[in-house]
């Protein structure tokens, strides 16, 4: 079988080569990478990245560039970051991440427009408060979106337009924009966004509605309404935040259900924001890893076959991950290593990419 490991694949790439082309077996060949397996089926394989490491550590830069084909920024990009006061956009953390995108033939998922964390404390006041809250939050996703439109030097082609907005329980989550302007504010968030680019294709994204339940029932209907009332929202968002051990992540069977139910809306399915977290399971270290490339390897797997096409990780590498930050606990939920080394997740997606 292949193993499409750094080392396995620059020799299986090595022997394909010399058989295609003529070339001597022990002529170097690049690797083959998750972004060239991704290529070859046609979607996108991405992750979301951290400005600090992207300016400090090669290793970041280089694993990022070879192996993904799509870039998220994981905070830069949100309303805290661009417009910290009132009127005055600041792209320069977010273009940052944009040119990399740009030199590297890699195309951006613009994350996030609308969300309940990460607002400056003047636009919650502003919501809370304020005159007019609704041109507050047209101003600022007419003042992103047209920043990075299609005619721009580095277009951002794909927002999550809202993030977050429904409860666990399926209703519509309490927020300073469902307080401020009530329930219309997606319509509307959708709308604004559509005209400050018509090129755009706009998401909505959430977590915990991967498989079936009352959160992706909520979800769907909702979509459905948007869909049914002619607002312009193109896709959907996965995130895909779940574990390894039993119940931690959606099954198979629900995941292609749901996949298929959005997709006969007439929307895109994009994975925006996985990880495997190792903490909800239990054993030693090797068979933890080995069951979180399963978790990869079967959720990838039924993803590709219900046709998503775009699969972005939530990170790449366990040096830099917001899970143990945020559970308290040390974990290891991205397919790299601290050191940058190939997990068995890696493999794993690889395998599965492949087609193997
Ligand atoms: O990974 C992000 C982390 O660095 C921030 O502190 C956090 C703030 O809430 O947001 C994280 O990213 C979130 C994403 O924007 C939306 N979905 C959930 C992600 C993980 O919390």
């Amino acid at each position: 079988t292949t193993r499409f490991t750094r080392r396995t694949g620059l020799l299986a790439g090595a022997a394909l080569a010399a058989s295609t082309s003529g070339a001597r077996a022990d002529e170097a060949v690049a690797p083959i990478t998750l972004r060239d397996l991704a290529d070859a089926r046609g979607i996108r394989i991405g992750a979301a990245v951290a400005s600090r490491p992207l300016a400090n550590e090669l290793a970041y830069r280089d694993t990022l560039a070879r192996e993904f084909s799509s870039v998220t920024c994981e905070n830069v990009m949100k309303p805290s970051f661009v417009q910290a006061t009132p009127g005055y956009f600041d792209f320069h953390a977010s273009d940052a991440i944009v040119a990399f995108a740009a030199a590297h033939g890699m195309t951006v998922r613009g994350h996030t427009l609308v969300w309940h964390q990460q607002n400056p404390a003047w636009l919650e006041r502003v919501a809370a408060v304020g005159e007019n809250p609704a041109g507050a939050l047209r101003d600022h996703i007419v003042g992103v979106v047209r920043h990075y439109r299609n005619d721009s030097p580095a277009p951002v082609p794909v927002w999550d337009v809202v993030n977050e907005a429904l409860t666990d329980n399926g209703l519509m989550r309490d927020t300073l924009w469902s307080r401020a302007l009530g329930p219309g504010y997606l319509a509307d968030a959708f709308r604004w966004a559509h005209e400050a680019d018509p090129d755009a294709r706009l998401f909505y994204n959430d977590f915990g509605a991967e498989g079936l339940g009352r959160k992706s029932n909520a979800v769907h209907a909702m979509l459905r309404d948007l869909v049914g009332g002619g607002v312009p929202v193109h896709g959907v968002g996965l995130q895909m935040h779940v574990g390894i051990g039993h119940g931690h992540a959606p099954s198979g069977t629900d995941l292609a259900a749901n996949i298929a139910r959005l997709r006969a809306l007439g929307l895109e399915v994009h994975v925006t924001e996985m990880d495997v977290k190792l903490q909800t399971g239990t054993g030693p270290d090797a068979s933890r890893l080995a069951d979180q490339a399963q978790v990869y390897a079967d959720i990838l797997s039924t993803c590709l076959d219900a046709g998503i096409t775009s699969f972005t990780l939530w990170g790449f590498t366990d040096a830099h991950s917001w899970i143990p930050g945020f559970t308290g606990k040390p974990d290891g939920a991205l397919p790299f290593d601290t050191a940058y080394e190939q997990k068995p997740a890696y493999h794993a997606l690889a395998r599965v990419l492949a087609g193997d």
